[in-house]
């Protein structure tokens, strides 16, 4: 079963920052697709059995804080 998990993360900026926590977020198990909207700081995690702690902790891993 598929979920959409969605964080609000207002010092992404740029295309490095939406690269670094896309690319922290993809490496999280269970995760299928990042989408990353700068004009809203929103992350959109789609997959299956996904989990809040360990999304949340791979943005603070990116070096970004979710909101
Ligand atoms: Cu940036």
């Amino acid at each position: 079963m598929s979920e959409i998990v969605t964080y609000r993360v207002p010092a992404m900026s740029c295309e490095h920052c939406k690269a670094a926590v896309s690319e922290e977020l993809s490496a999280v198990e269970g995760v299928e697709s990042v989408d990353v909207d700068l004009q809203t700081k929103q992350v959109r995690v789609a997959g299956a059995a996904l989990d809040d702690r360990t999304l949340r902790a791979a943005i603070d891993e990116a070096g970004y804080e979710v909101a």
